[in-house]
């Protein structure tokens, strides 16, 4: 689905890809969590794209669910905007390609969710981020009870969730919300930078590093384990694994294909 409010660029095997609300500041209304979906889902099918890079336009990478559309939902619209927002971030989280978020500004609700949709989150020193429901009386509806404690652990995520108070990027940081901070200017460099290192690794790999890493808050730990030693035996069936061993072996740099 084309929106005018998700902009698509990939070139050289990275797929950058542009919230563009920015006069509501990224908040995510049904179209563009829609298209967002959609993107993700075709982007995971596509292999001119080996890594993605996810930001915002303008001041905000999102301000949250988009207000505006939710302030007369009743409970069952409410209930179908968390699913479509929930069935959208999981096109991100299941997405075979890694997904490095840019996090160029304020990163609020549903947009902190967005953030911690990605594997990777780096931060422009002007992001905010935070779960301002409670200030609205209502719950996070994206995930973002579930994902913030999982990140920051149950004691920093309920602070958080019940003053709703936004933390900048260097105290994002400290408690594990992102993973680097970095200046304005830098940020697109630096999201690059990660995304070309990562873009010359073993694309089937990285698809399996990613899903057994996601299976570790979803599996009991001998479960993930079992299935580590399962997507390890399977490596050795892949053509890029031999090209790997071979080339360090031959002293040379490797040239994977994704088989
Ligand atoms: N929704 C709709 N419009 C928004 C949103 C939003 N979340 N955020 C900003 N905007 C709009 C503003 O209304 C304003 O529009 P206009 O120019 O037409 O008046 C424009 O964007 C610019 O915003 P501001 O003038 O407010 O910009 P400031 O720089 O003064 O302030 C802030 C920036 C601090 C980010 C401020 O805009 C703000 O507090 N925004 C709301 C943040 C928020 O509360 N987000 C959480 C929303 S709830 C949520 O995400 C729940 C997720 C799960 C939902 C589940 C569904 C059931």
């Amino acid at each position: 689905m084309a929106s005018e409010f998700l902009k698509t660029e990939i070139s050289d095997g990275v797929a950058v890809v542009t919230l563009n609300r920015p006069e509501a500041l990224n908040a995510l209304n049904s179209e563009l969590l829609a298209a967002i979906g959609e993107t993700f889902t075709e982007l995971g099918n596509d292999d001119n794209a080996r890594v993605i890079i996810l930001t915002g336009e303008g001041k905000a990478f999102a301000a949250g669910a988009d207000i505006a559309e939710m302030v007369e939902y009743n409970a069952a619209q409410g209930k179908a905007y968390s699913e479509l927002g929930m069935k959208a971030f999981r096109a991100i989280i299941e997405c075979p390609k890694p997904v490095i978020a840019a996090v160029n500004g304020f990163a609020l609700g549903g947009g902190c969710e967005l953030a911690m949709s990605c594997d990777i989150r780096i931060a422009s020193v002007k992001a905010k981020l935070g779960q301002p429901e409670i200030t609205l009386a209502v719950t996070p509806g994206f995930g973002g009870t579930q994902k913030l404690p999982r990140l920051v652990g149950p004691a920093i995520a309920k602070e958080l969730l019940f003053t709703g108070r936004m933390v900048k990027a260097d105290e994002a940081k400290e408690i594990g919300l992102v993973n680097k901070v970095v200046e304005p200017e830098e940020l697109m460099n630096t999201a690059m930078e990660m995304a070309n290192k990562i873009k010359a690794f073993s694309p089937l790999t990285l698809k399996y590093v990613k899903d057994a890493v996601n299976q570790s808050t979803e599996v009991s730990q001998t479960a993930g384990e079992t299935y580590e030693s399962d997507i390890f035996g399977v490596c050795f069936s892949t053509e890029d694994l031999k090209e790997g061993m071979t080339a360090f072996l031959e002293k040379r740099k490797p040239e994977f294909k994704g088989k």
